[in-house]
């Protein structure tokens, strides 16, 4: 079938369903796809539940609804389908919308799933977006979330935009006012909420020689432009979305000329934002990026539902929890970054890699690997293991690189999947970003074995 006949499928088999309950993944393209879903379904006046899965596993499957509901398996499902089976769940009972590799089973399953149409860049949130619509042409309104999750499920960072599908979802947003797309604007993450010099300083894509990784350096390259005003009279620091125009032009040529002199390429430095114009300014919740860290920060809490709360208009007493979320998360991960330093790391020849036992939680592990290794020899891929506190017998694995090591020919998805496989494990992921859970006996030469594959991936 073709991508719209799937996609009407789908809706048309919601709409039929006397009662749904849908299930979805934790982290912000799960919570905006459950949100979209959820309010498209009960616009439609039909009685549903939800249920958020860390993963779809045999002991997940436990909350499954056992009644007869439509479940609409969103974000996962699509490589699950033999639990669906095991679980008794048959063709009828089942809608799967999801963005990974399926494994078909006997039953055949409804599923719109985005990778049989050649969409690689468009996650569950955006096909969630595009089954509402088709549902209810008023549901355009949820196009804002759609582009959340999509943004959260790294769907424009190749690009520096989206492409394709989800690019045609932002015009829905513009077109009903909910979204503003800047085009060219600068790449960077913390646009609506951090002070510019340390915004630029966590930056890495593209790297800025002098000002990534150094919150100094990017201060005194924006004092030496002399014209901007960095901070407000009451001497709070500006924010890049709240800088004038001419400002932000005088920054932007400003880094290309730094990315020239030291013979960078300049075409990363430019992207394209999305901005809400209907949520307060200098917010989490003002750019697509940042809503989406809040989500994802319910999300590894096992606070869910309360990001699927704000996705839906919350801002009172969910939104101040999401907040808190918000903030305990980044402090976690800021205790992670400074025991990765205090501690150090074990540098082999094409990796380093640092275990944190139990110290911390493995939701945000690769998080925190990611934020140490920009402090780090950026050419050696990070790899950092955890203890898990409700299985002793397994370690998790988390690797992060960056983008110049993708270009040179590192793919962490590829190392990690034979690395793990080989001892008896799984894994998976992307070039960039990938995880894997092993068995705790094969932890020692875990690292040493992950070395070998990048070796070879890039002598
Ligand atoms: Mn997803």
């Amino acid at each position: 079938m073709g991508f719209d006949a799937d996609i009407c499928a789908v809706a048309g088999k919601i709409l039929d369903a006397d009662r749904v309950a849908v299930i979805s993944h934790i982290d912000a393209d799960g919570i905006t796809s459950e949100a979209i879903l959820a309010q498209a379904i009960s616009r439609a006046s039909i009685p549903l539940e939800t249920v958020f899965v860390r993963q779809l596993e045999p002991l997940s499957m436990r909350h499954v609804p056992d009644d007869d509901s439509l479940k609409v398996f969103i974000d996962l499902g699509a490589g699950q389908q033999n639990l669906l089976e095991e679980h008794g769940l048959g063709e009828r009972d089942v809608a799967i919308i999801d963005h990974h590799v399926r494994q078909d089973t006997e039953t055949p399953y409804l599923q719109l799933n985005a990778l049989d149409h050649g969409h690689e860049k468009l996650s569950a949130a955006g096909l969630g977006y595009l089954v509402a619509k088709a549902m209810d042409d008023a549901n355009t309104d949820l196009a804002k979330l759609a582009v959340v999750g999509n943004v959260g499920d790294m769907m424009a960072r190749e690009h520096c935009g989206l492409v394709g599908p989800a690019r045609r979802i932002v015009d829905d947003g513009v077109a009903c006012g909910e979204i503003e797309a800047i085009e060219k604007d600068l790449n960077c993450y913390g646009i609506s909420t951090r002070p510019l010099h340390v915004c630029l300083s966590y930056n890495d894509d593209p790297h800025i020689p002098g000002l990534s990784n150094s919150s100094d350096g990017s201060l005194r390259f924006l004092k030496n432009l002399r014209t901007v005003e960095l901070r407000h009279p009451d001497g709070r620091w500006r924010v890049w979305e709240e800088l004038e125009f001419e400002e932000k032009r005088t920054i932007m040529s400003a880094l290309v000329q730094q990315l020239i002199a030291h013979d960078e390429p300049v075409d990363r430095l430019f992207g394209e934002s999305y901005l809400f114009p209907s949520e307060p300014a200098q917010t989490p919740l003002r750019n697509a990026s940042e809503y989406a860290t809040l989500l994802n920060a319910c999300g590894r809490w096992a606070r869910a539902p309360v990001g699927g709360a704000v996705c839906r208009g919350d801002r009172g007493v969910g939104y101040r929890e999401a907040e808190s979320m918000l903030r305990h998360h980044r402090s976690i991960i800021r205790d992670l970054v400074s025991y990765i330093d205090d501690t150090g790391v074990v540098e082999l020849s094409h990796l380093q890699h640092v275990h944190v036992g139990q110290k911390f939680p493995d939701t945000i592990v690769g998080i925190g690997a990611g934020i140490a290794l920009s402090k780090l020899n950026w050419q050696k891929p990070i790899l950092i293991m955890c203890y898990l506190p409700d299985d002793p017998e397994l370690v998790k694995a988390s690797m992060r690189t960056n983008e110049r090591m993708v270009a040179r020919g590192i793919d962490l998805q590829q190392a990690l999947l034979v690395a793990s496989g080989e001892v008896g494990g799984a894994g998976g992921g992307h070039k960039i970003a990938a995880g894997a859970f092993i068995p705790r006996e094969a932890e020692k030469e875990f690292a040493y074995r992950v070395n070998e594959l990048l070796k070879q991936q890039c002598p």
